[in-house]
C-alpha cells in the first residue's frame, strides 16, 4: 500500500515504525531480584517462595555501578540497534524510581535508579531505548484480587497506569513500550486503550507492542519466527539459552550460527529479532553470550546488506544449503552449510544475470531452465556462520519446487 493510500493514523504508525523496521536486531535484558537466585525469572512462582522471604532479595541485591554500559557497548558491537530492559518483571520489584511503592532499586538494595543507568548507557551508544513492563505483579496485594474485586481492580490499574506514566515521564524520550503478561485482566478491565492513549500523549514518537491486549504497533512472536500478516510490523523475541533471567544451570546456549540464521529468517519476513541476555546479579554478561554476540557482530559488519535492508518479500523453498533474503532484483543466498566447490539451487523461476560472493569475486554460474549451478567456489566455506552469495536476476525473484521432480501447476509445498 503506497503512502498516499494510508489513513493519517496508518501514516503516523508507519512514520513511528520507520527506525524499528530498519533496526532489525535488538538486545533484550532480563535483570531483577531473581538474578540472585539463578533459577529463572519465574523462580518466585515456580518454587512458591513466600513474599516475605522473597523480599529479602531486595535488600541483598548490590549490582555493580553502570553495568548497563557493558551491555550497550556489546549490543552495538553485535550489530544491535536498540535495547529493551525489564523495568519491572512479574516479581513486582521496580528497577526504576517509582514513587508509588517502596519496593524499588532506589529505596532498597541497589540504592540507585537502574533504569536511569540503562537509559544513559543505551543513549551513549546511539541505541534506541525500550522499556519492558510486566502488567502482572506478584508482589502487589491487588495483583490477583483485581480479577474478582472491583475496588481492587481500580486500585491495581491506578497503580499500573501510574507506573507507566512514571516511566513515560522520568526518563526523557522513550522509543518502545514493551508490555508483558497482562494476567489476570482483559483489555477492557485493564483500560488498555486509556493507558496507551496516555503513553502516546506523553511519548508521541513511541511504538507499543501487542501485550496490553491491544494490537497497537507490532506483534511479538516469542520463541519462534512467525511473520505478521498484511505487512504489520513484528519482532521475534528469543532467549539465548532457555531462560530469560540469569540461569547458569541452563547451559543450552544458542550459537552465533543459529543467531545468524535467525537474523536471515526475520529479514526474509521483514521483521526483527530481539535476542535476550540475562546478566548476573552483579550485572555481568554471561561470557558465552558475549563471545557469540561478538561473532555475530563481525558477521554483520561484512554481510549487513543481506540482513538489514534485504526485506523484500520472495517466495522461496527450503534448501539444506541455505536460504534467501531479497532486495529488489538481488537475491542473497545465505549458504550456512557449505557444499564445496559447486552449489546447486533448483526452482529459480528467473533468468540469472550474475552471481558474486557478497564480499568477493564473481562466481561462475550456469542455468538450465530452473536449475542454477554455481561453480568454482572455494572448497571450504569462506564464512562458516553463513557465506552470502549475491545473485542478480531478471524480473521479480521467485523460487518454486513443489513435491515432484517437476513443478506442476498449484503444487507448492510452502517453506
Ligand atoms: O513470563 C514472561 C517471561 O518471564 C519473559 O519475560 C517473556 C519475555 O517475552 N515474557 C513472558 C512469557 O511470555
Amino acid at each position: 500500500m503506497s503512502d498516499s493510500q494510508l489513513t493519517p493514523e496508518q501514516q503516523d504508525r508507519a512514520n513511528r515504525l520507520e527506525w524499528f523496521r530498519a533496526a532489525r536486531f535488538g538486545m533484550f535484558i532480563h535483570w531483577g531480584l531473581y538474578s540472585q537466585l539463578g533459577r529463572h525469572e519465574w523462580v518466585m512462582n515456580r518454587e512458591r517462595i513466600p513474599i516475605a522471604e522473597y523480599e529479602k532479595l531486595a535488600k541483598s541485591w548490590k549490582p555493580k555501578p553502570n553495568a548497563a554500559r557493558e551491555w550497550a557497548k556489546l549490543a552495538k558491537k553485535a550489530g544491535m540497534r536498540y535495547m529493551v530492559m525489564t523495568t519491572k518483571h512479574h516479581e513486582g520489584f521496580c528497577l526504576f524510581d517509582s514513587k508509588l511503592t517502596d519496593y524499588t532499586a532506589v529505596k532498597l538494595g541497589p540504592k540507585r535508579d537502574l533504569v536511569a543507568e540503562y537509559v544513559e548507557a543505551a543513549r551513549a551508544e546511539g541505541l534506541k531505548v525500550g522499556f519492558y513492563y510486566s502488567m502482572m505483579d506478584w508482589h502487589h496485594p491487588d495483583g490477583a484480587a483485581c480479577k474478582t474485586d472491583e475496588n481492587a481492580r481500580k486500585r491495581f490499574i491506578d497503580y499500573i497506569h501510574g507506573q507507566v506514566r512514571e516511566l513515560c515521564t522520568i526518563y526523557g524520550p522513550i522509543n518502545i513500550m514493551w508490555y508483558d503478561v497482562s494476567w489476570p485482566l482483559n483489555a477492557i478491565e485493564w483500560e488498555s486503550a486509556r493507558l496507551n492513549a496516555m503513553v502516546r500523549e506523553l511519548q508521541p514518537g513511541i511504538i507499543i507492542n501487542d501485550r496490553s491486549q491491544l494490537p497497537e504497533d507490532f506483534g511479538t512472536p516469542e520463541g519462534h519466527i512467525t511473520p505478521e500478516k498484511d505487512g504489520r510490523a513484528w519482532e521475534s523475541c528469543m532467549t539465548f539459552n532457555d531462560s530469560w533471567g540469569y540461569t547458569p544451570i541452563d547451559t543450552n546456549y544458542k550459537t552465533a550460527w543459529q543467531v545468524v540464521s535467525m537474523l536471515r529468517t526475520v529479514a526474509a519476513g521483514s521483521g526483527n529479532l530481539l535476542l535476550n541476555i540475562g546478566p548476573t546479579p552483579e550485572g555481568d554478561v554471561p561470557p558465552i553470550c558475549k563471545r557469540e554476540l561478538l561473532k555475530v557482530g563481525k558477521w554483520l559488519d561484512q554481510n549487513g546488506a543481506a540482513v538489514y535492508d534485504a526485506t523484500d518479500p520472495m517466495h522461496q523453498e527450503w534448501m539444506i544449503t541455505g536460504a534467501f533474503t531479497r532486495k529488489d532484483n538481488t537475491v542473497y543466498y545465505h549458504v550456512n552449510r557449505w557444499p564445496g566447490t559447486q552449489l546447486g539451487i533448483g526452482g529459480i523461476q528467473n533468468k540469472v544475470l550474475s552471481a558474486r560472493l557478497l564480499n568477493g569475486a564473481k562466481v561462475k554460474c550456469t542455468q538450465v531452465e530452473d536449475r542454477l549451478i554455481l561453480k568454482g567456489l572455494p572448497a571450504e566455506a569462506p564464512d562458516k556462520l553463513a557465506t552470502v552469495i549475491a545473485i542478480e536476476v531478471d524480473g521479480v525473484p521467485d523460487q518454486r519446487l513443489g513435491l515432484g521432480h517437476v513443478l506442476i501447476e498449484g503444487d507448492n509445498w510452502p517453506l
